[in-house]
């Protein structure tokens, strides 16, 4: 299926604008791609346990989940960031589903860390992909990352895993959606973006500190997308919406990143 997973961090969500949910909504009813949202919340989900004072330590970039933060978890994400995305898209004039991963097991989880040293995080062991068609042949589905396993017992997973698995799982594209305009680099004085990074060419980016501090986080989660099985990983611009359409049109838009 030519479909596109669009993954929306926490932060980016707070600033997107109208025009992009436009375009999402354009792909749905022209047909030239089937737009599939996968969101986080990562913000969110601190402000509420600040304002909770309770403590959220993450560990190599994962929130360590007691099951009291699993509840803000999946109230911040599932709740209101899941329908501010589905009001924007309806906005926009699409009709769009807001979904969990718990809602028809949408993502089967297994625990992330055997140990149980990160409490309920888990990771996405297969994608109830019926039930995600089914809501496509409805409308545009919006993903919060929550999933479950066959005991009933919910996971928080990262949204950028949960959208490596849901692009795999339809052998979709994966779409990074940032707010820088893709992986810059300053050559003889000029900043250019770099059109497409092989993993190899990354690595060495990130040795000589080309690629650094937030930049990683991002680049890994799209070569993770790789691995998992995407059949492509792009890193867009969300503040420029038209780099979305020139990516599927074809054009030169963000950064591609290759096997
Ligand atoms: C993430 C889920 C939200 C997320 C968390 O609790 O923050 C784990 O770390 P962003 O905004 O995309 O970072 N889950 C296990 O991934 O949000």
């Amino acid at each position: 299926m030519n479909c596109i997973v669009l993954k929306m961090g926490g932060s980016i969500l707070e600033k997107l604008p109208d025009s992009f949910y436009e375009m999402i909504v354009d792909l749905k009813k022209t047909g030239v791609c089937e737009p599939v949202i996968v969101h986080g919340g990562g913000p969110g989900i601190n402000r509420m346990l600040h304002q909770l004072k309770v403590e959220s330590p993450f560990v190599d970039g994962l929130r360590v989940t007691t099951k009291e933060v699993l509840d803000v978890a999946e109230m911040v994400m599932s709740g209101s960031i899941n329908k501010s995305i589905v009001s924007n898209l309806q906005k926009a004039g699409g009709v769009a589903y807001g979904t969990s991963g718990v809602d028809g097991s949408l993502l089967q989880a297994t625990p992330f860390d055997p140990t149980g040293a990160l409490g309920y995080v888990g990771e996405v062991a297969s994608v109830n992909d019926d039930w995600l068609k089914v809501i496509m042949s409805h409308g545009i589905p919006v993903i919060s990352p929550i999933g479950i396993d066959q005991s009933g017992q919910r996971y928080n997973i990262n949204g950028d895993m949960a959208a490596a698995a849901v692009a795999q799982s339809l052998k979709g594209k994966l779409a990074l959606i940032s707010d820088i305009p893709g992986v810059m680099e300053t050559i003889s004085g000029k900043q250019v973006i770099h059109p497409v990074l092989t993993k190899e060419q990354i690595d060495e980016k990130i040795k000589t500190g080309v690629i650094y501090g937030g930049m990683i986080p991002k680049i890994k989660s799209a070569m993770d997308g790789l691995s998992a099985g995407a059949t492509e990983s792009v890193i867009l611009n969300g503040l420029t919406p038209a780099d979305l359409k020139n990516y599927i049109e074809g054009k030169e838009a963000g950064t591609k990143i290759i096997a």
